[in-house]
């Protein structure tokens, strides 16, 4: 068998912290218990096939960079079953229980749909096997609706209704192939649904259709008892000027409006949450406030730039961060944390895949113990506590118990007059998450 990443001979080891060895997890320990369950289990790391298999490097100036022996054969089935044997051997290699794929990235697509469908049958059965062997698992599985031209005025949202079946058509099938490999569950990223401009687009119609479009799908998952968990991923702009999938609040009014919130969970990307101009720790909170917290696409913007950069997590204060609020909102079920990051251009080795994703699950693993012991002390929660504590008794109570209103309210401020100011004591809480950091 053909070995693709000869550059890391064995599985990436945990040598703790003192370790000097680039390729060893020096906080990452996945059997290590953390407030009670594995490092593992608590964080699933998955690797994405898209950015880590299938992007070269090229970008809107120039061409790939990458060169990888799995690309070189001389029919595209033969690179897509190079690809997938490389990928296994890389998530063994690094450890991973879970892959994230479209159903473009592992087949080629051909003259036609049929066609198409053969060859994604070829390969799933192939990864079938891979995943038995491995006892890697799919964390979930998608279906690319934005890369072919057909798309460009968007899959269920598009003004042709053939687009509209077409894409049903490659959701169905993406549907069954996820089920063949017992994904955990299925993500809709809107990839082009939104517009460019209002001026040639019936926006509510749009909606509409994407709401319909939505409840076909879990139609049909139960017809062919895909058990799964439907996952929708907020991005706000890119490739679309205005995307309907906003951000967590946005998908939160419109599952509802289409009754689809008690099927829908989010899957949340940190660099999605940025580009929307909120932190990843606000799309969590806000999920999980309203049962909707599913899963997360680990990876980070960058600041200065205003577009989706998806580069490796490697702010240890993010990490910590987005530990603390997944701690907070219960950990993952069906969720994990994906990797949808692409090392750099400049990044032309194969063995830069590893130093990516060994930094990423070293600094998440550093942020989950910060964040594991923030939630032991209580450092913020107590002072949380104490601050809201006049709704737990009084006239606070009696508010949240819906039995005084707005006459009752009135008596009780005149009489007591105007309300005491209280620190929110900002600057203090920072520093003492500072203190956790380091
Ligand atoms: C793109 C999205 C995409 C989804 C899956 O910005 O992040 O990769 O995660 O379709
Ligand atoms: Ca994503
Ligand atoms: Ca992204």
């Amino acid at each position: 068998m053909t070995v693709y990443f000869p550059e890391v001979s064995k599985p990436i080891a945990y040598e703790g912290p003192d370790s000097k060895n680039p390729l060893a997890f020096k906080h990452y320990n996945p059997k290590q218990k953390v407030l009670g369950k594995t490092m593992a289990d608590h964080m699933r790391f998955a690797v994405c096939y898209w950015h880590t298999f299938k992007s070269g490097g090229a970008d809107m100036f120039g061409v790939p960079t990458m060169k990888r022996a799995y690309n070189e054969a001389d029919s595209p089935l033969k690179v897509a079953e190079q690809t997938l044997e490389a990928a296994f051997e890389f998530f063994t290699k690094l450890g991973v229980k879970f892959w994230a794929f479209h159903d473009t990235d592992v087949a080629p697509e051909a003259e036609t749909l049929a066609e198409t469908n053969k060859n994604l049958d070829h390969i799933v059965k192939l990864a079938k096997k891979m995943q038995q062997d491995t006892g890697i698992s799919l964390l979930w599985g998608t279906c690319n609706l934005f890369s072919h031209p057909r798309f460009m005025s968007g899959a269920s949202t598009n003004p042709s209704p053939d687009v509209f079946a077409f894409a049903a058509t490659k959701v169905k099938k993406a549907l069954e192939v996820t089920k063949y490999l017992d994904g955990g569950g299925y993500v809709f990223w809107g990839g082009r649904e939104g517009y460019e401009t209002l001026l040639n687009t019936d926006m509510g119609r749009e909606l509409d259709h994407l709401g319909l479009f939505l409840n076909m799908a879990v139609d049909y998952a139960k017809k062919i008892k895909f058990k799964g968990q439907f996952y929708i991923e907020p991005k706000p702009k890119e490739p679309t000027k205005h995307q309907y999938d906003f951000d967590a609040a946005s998908c939160y009014a419109f599952l509802q409006r289409y009754k689809l919130d008690k099927i829908f969970k989010m899957n949340l990307e940190a660099n999605h949450a940025t580009l929307a101009g909120h932190t990843l720790m606000h799309e969590i909170e806000f999920a999980a406030a309203n049962g909707i917290f599913g899963s997360v696409d680990a990876n980070r913007g960058d600041m200065l730039l205003g577009w989706d950069t998806d580069q490796f997590p490697t702010d240890l204060y993010d990490t910590t961060l987005t530990m603390y609020s997944i701690l907070k909102a219960g950990g993952f079920t069906t969720g994990g944390l994906n990797f949808d990051a692409h090392i750099r251009r400049q990044s032309v080795d194969p063995v830069d895949l590893f130093h990516a994703h060994v930094g990423a699950m070293d600094c998440f693993a550093r942020g989950l113990k910060i964040a594991a012991q923030l939630h032991k002390d209580k450092a913020f929660s107590k002072f949380i506590k104490q601050r809201y504590a006049g709704w737990d008794a009084g006239i606070g109570k009696q508010i949240e118990q819906g039995k005084v209103g707005f006459e009752e309210l009135a008596a009780y401020t005149l009489k007591k007059g105007e309300p005491k100011l209280v620190s929110g004591r900002q600057e203090l809480l920072e520093n003492i998450l500072n203190d956790y950091l380091c």
